[in-house]
């Protein structure tokens, strides 16, 4: 059982991994200014996390940029905060420390500069590993958001309704609407404190899952067009030039996987890309019989058991082979 998990409900969260939270908190006090980053294409989960990590930061005197890579989605836009985080290809400045949220390597973040700095890495990825200066990952964390929330308890800050609002996304985009395989009874008890705490679910529910622009109904409706199917495996894409007909943004692709998984009886599925410059973005999904984090990360990528993705050279039809006959072998191997 894990400590987050105990029935008494007094302190959930907060026991967990006391070493590393207390040497994170302890470069934190020591500093004075500190660079806050997630991965490119931000989600849910890196927005709010390093909304929230700022908010923490603030509180206890610090400063703190945002920086990510790419802008962040439309949807997530009206986070408390949301305006504050900076786009760059290239960071440099007097920081004490870079905290990466949600990276499992420096390269995720497609961020120029890094290496220089004294680096937190806080990951929650099954693909994550210690190679930051300090280090704290933890694989059960529903979202790193969760992880920042065990950093504002114990840091002794105030759960302001704003930093529950971010951390709330987290938690709820990163387990699909409490829907994937990280979610726990601990999730729900996460999910209650931050309510409590000011989050709005109803508010939050709209703005990230009914706002969906005109253009991404388009692209969804030309990636169904593409569904296939064979055996447990189901599959979809979009090219480049469907991207550019329908007007959509990057993060118009996101979740269109999860139409192929929601067929019954498929076990995985695979959403690919293609890219502008020709290579071809891959999003794998499984139902939990099958890792797909194990299939992305040999093929250069990574994520989690249930949801991963990888980058492969074009054409589509070639990386469409690839992936597939890495999942047919799996699939053989397991059953
Ligand atoms: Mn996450």
């Amino acid at each position: 059982m894990r400590a987050s998990d105990s029935p008494n409900g007094n302190t959930p969260f907060v026991d967990a991994q006391s070493t590393e939270v207390e040497a994170i908190l302890r470069v934190l006090r020591e500093g004075e200014r500190f660079l806050v980053c997630s991965h490119s294409r931000p989600d849910g989960d890196a927005v709010g996390s390093m909304l929230a990590m700022g908010m923490l930061l603030e509180q206890m005197g610090k400063r703190a940029d945002l920086v990510t890579a790419d802008r962040i989605p439309a949807v997530y836009r009206g986070l408390p905060g949301a305006a504050a985080i900076r786009t760059a290809m290239r960071v440099h400045g007097p920081y004490d420390a870079a905290i990466l949220l949600e990276c499992d390597s420096l390269e995720r973040t497609r961020l120029l500069g890094l290496e220089p700095f004294y680096i937190l890495n806080i990951d929650h990825h099954a693909s994550g590993s210690e190679w930051g200066r300090l280090n704290w990952i933890d694989r059960e964390a529903a979202s790193v958001g969760e992880m920042v929330y065990r950093l504002v308890k114990a840091a002794g800050a105030t759960m302001t309704p704003e930093i529950a609002t971010c951390l709330y996304t987290t938690v709820l985009t990163d387990t699909g609407g409490f829907l994937y395989g990280a979610t726990r009874a601990a999730t729900f008890r996460l999910a209650q404190k931050l309510v409590e705490e000011g989050a709005d679910p109803i508010q939050i529910a709209q703005d990230v899952y009914f706002s969906s622009s005109p253009a991404k109904m388009k692209l969804l409706g030309m990636a169904l067009r593409t569904l296939q199917l064979e055996e447990e495996l189901a599959w979809l894409w979009i090219t480049h030039e469907d991207m550019v007909r329908s007007n959509a943004a990057e993060e118009d692709c996101e979740g269109i996987v999860n139409y192929a998984l929601s067929i019954a009886g498929v076990e995985a599925a695979v959403f690919l890309r293609e890219l502008p410059e020709g290579r071809i973005r891959l999003s794998l999904r499984g139902k939990g019989w099958l890792n797909v984090a194990e299939i992305a990360t040999a093929l250069g990528g990574g994520g989690h058991e249930n949801a991963a993705g990888c980058t492969l050279d074009g054409p589509l039809h070639q990386a469409r082979e690839e992936v597939l006959d890495r999942m047919r072998q799996r699939l053989m191997e397991t059953r």
